[in-house]
Formats: structure tokens, sequence, C-alpha cells
């Protein structure tokens, strides 16, 4: 059974909003890590369907076409960097980690 870091077959989906500040953050990670993905702009049926998947009605969000989710942009990176490897955009140390965490 593969584990739950392994990449998705088919591109991501990107739920987001061009003005959302923590979409752009996501969007700009995708894109520097050449990571596949799709765009789906986010209105009030879309924020809901985050929702029921993730639990919280906040983009951006990623969904995979088996049925992942993923929330929340710091986490969201975190993940990815776990899942694509490759030059990493986390410092090591873990003092600069945590700054990097909360913005
Ligand atoms: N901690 C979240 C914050 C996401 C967030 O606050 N997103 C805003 C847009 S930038 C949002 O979805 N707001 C919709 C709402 O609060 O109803 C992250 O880093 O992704």
């Amino acid at each position: 059974m593969p584990n739950s870091h392994h990449k998705p077959a088919e591109p991501w989906l990107l739920y987001r909003s061009k003005i959302s500040y923590f979409s752009g953050k996501v969007e700009a990670y995708l894109k520097y890590k050449q990571i596949p993905f799709n765009i789906k702009e986010v209105n009030h049926w879309t924020l809901n369907k985050i929702y029921w998947n993730t639990g919280v009605k906040k983009m951006p969000a990623l969904e995979a076409k088996d049925g992942r989710w993923l929330f929340d942009s710091t986490p969201m990176i975190q993940w990815l960097e776990e899942c694509y490897g490759g030059v990493p955009v986390l410092p090591k140390d873990p003092a600069l980690r945590f700054f990097c965490s909360s913005c």
C-alpha cells in the first residue's frame, strides 16, 4: 500500500482566489516546484465543498483525484515538501523553520 505522501497520479486541483494572499503563496510554491495543478476559482459553492472535505471554510485548498485534500498553506507546503522532495524551500534550522511557519 502506498504511503500517505505518495504523489497523486493526476494534477492537483487548487481552490483559490486571485485576491487571496494565502492562495498566492501556495500557487507560487506549486509553480516554483513545478508540481502539476489546475485552478478552480473559489465561489460560494466551492467554498462549501472545501468545508465539507476539510472542516474549514478557507482557501487555498488542494484536492487530489484520489480523494485526498490538503488545507492551511503552511502545513500544505510542509506536506508537499515531504512528498515531492527536491531543493527545500524551508530551512533545516528549527528556529528559522518556526519563523517561516508563521507567515
Ligand atoms: N491559515 C490559513 C488561512 C487561510 C485564509 O485565511 N484564507 C482566507 C483568504 S486569504 C479565506 O479563505 N477566507 C474566507 C473566509 O474566512 O470566509 C492558510 O494559511 O491557508
